[in-house]
């Protein structure tokens, strides 16, 4: 069996995950339809992917025969639109985060899907399938290290354009930690407090660059943050996870060991792209294999919900440097 994904918005990673879906990285998909609102994309894309179908909508794309499941890789705000139709047209639709920028718009997400009966939804927070995050999780399921008290969180990116503001570094970047926290610790996040230390002067005015976030569990484990939109040198993201007995700790994946010189030179990744590519492709495979058994593999709606709802309340700590807590709506039984 071959599931037809359509794919709405080809930017970065919507061509990414496409040439995955379509060049045979993963088993049992094709690419048969696309679209953007910037047309010329979706046309060079299309041609990318070997010849799929370029939609003038997502309305279009969502309701057609060709098209068994959807990929919504268009930019946060669009995203609620998107998956709100693929729920009515009963279309199973792998979002890439966030669900949706505000907490309303998730909830109505929850509230279609709930009322439709079984999960459709699937959010793309890929780190989960990641082998280094895997491992630190597979150290704390083994109780090795104990009863966890403190997971610290490195998030670098070498560059970051001028679009990028102080509130993305919560909302854009940072998101991911609250999904990687709330999914290695199995606890939902209570509070955030975010700490602006000096700034680098490699980064726009306008952005406070590093910032650092602290997030409470509902136990009191803490999880910090140092989100760093401007390292210079590469992309790093990873964690260390403080137990009562001992620690788990990942490395930065790499690709290369040069011994030259009398040194050893290993490099480091550009860009989410080339440090998660393993990641995305057994994130993209559970999805598609599940649809094969007729079944929805992925974190829910409700983990959608729940981010949405941390970085909202990230955002407004980022504006006042103040602790914020963060209360949640009741967790529907068909998330359970
Ligand atoms: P991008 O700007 O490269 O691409 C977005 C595309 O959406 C553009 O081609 C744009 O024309 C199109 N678009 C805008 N409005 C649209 C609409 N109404 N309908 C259809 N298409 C529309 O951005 P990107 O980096 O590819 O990011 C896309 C999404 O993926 C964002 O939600 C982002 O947060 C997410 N993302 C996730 C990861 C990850 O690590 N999981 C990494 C990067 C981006
Ligand atoms: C980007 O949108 C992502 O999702 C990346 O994973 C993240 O590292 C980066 O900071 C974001 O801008």
């Amino acid at each position: 069996m071959t599931i037809r994904v359509g794919i709405i918005g080809t930017g970065l990673i919507g061509e990414d995950h496409g040439r995955k879906l379509a060049g045979g990285a993963i088993a049992g998909s094709t690419v048969t339809g696309v679209t953007d609102v910037f047309r010329a994309r979706a046309e060079e894309v299309a041609g990318i992917l070997g010849g799929a179908r370029v939609f003038e909508t997502g309305a279009e794309l969502i309701a057609s025969d060709e098209v068994d499941a959807v990929l919504v890789t268009s930019i946060g705000p669009t995203h609620a639109e998107y998956v709100l139709a693929c729920i009515t047209a009963g279309k199973p639709v792998m979002c890439e985060k966030p669900l949706a920028p505000t907490t309303p718009e998730c909830e109505a997400i929850l509230a279609a899907e709930v009322a439709f009966g079984r999960r459709l939804v699937i959010v793309g927070y890929m780190r989960r399938y990641d082998p280094g995050y895997r491992l630190v999780k597979g150290a704390l399921e083994a109780g090795t290290i104990g009863v966890p008290l403190m997971l610290h969180n490195v998030h670098r990116n070498a560059t970051v354009g001028e679009a990028f503001t102080s509130f993305m570094t919560m909302t854009d970047s940072m998101i991911h930690e609250v999904d990687t926290t709330r999914w290695l610790l199995g606890e939902e996040i209570t509070s955030v407090q975010v700490i602006a230390p000096k700034r680098t002067p490699n980064a726009f005015p306008h952005l406070q660059d590093p910032q650092f976030a602290v997030f409470g569990t509902e136990t009191g484990i803490l999880s910090t943050v140092e989100f760093f939109a401007n390292c210079q040198y590469g992309y790093d993201v990873r964690c260390e996870l403080v137990g009562s007995l001992g620690t788990s700790a990942m490395t930065n994946p790499t690709f290369e060991a040069t011994s030259a010189g009398g040194g050893v030179a290993t490099r480091i990744p550009a860009d989410w792209r080339e440090r998660f590519a393993g990641a995305y492709t057994a994130e993209l495979q559970a999805w598609i294999s599940g649809l094969e058994r007729g079944e929805t593999v992925g974190p829910s709606a409700w983990e959608g919900y729940a981010a949405t709802r941390v970085v909202e309340a990230g955002v407004e700590a980022v504006r006042t440097g103040e602790r914020v807590t963060i209360d949640y709506v009741a967790k529907p039984a068909l998330y359970a």
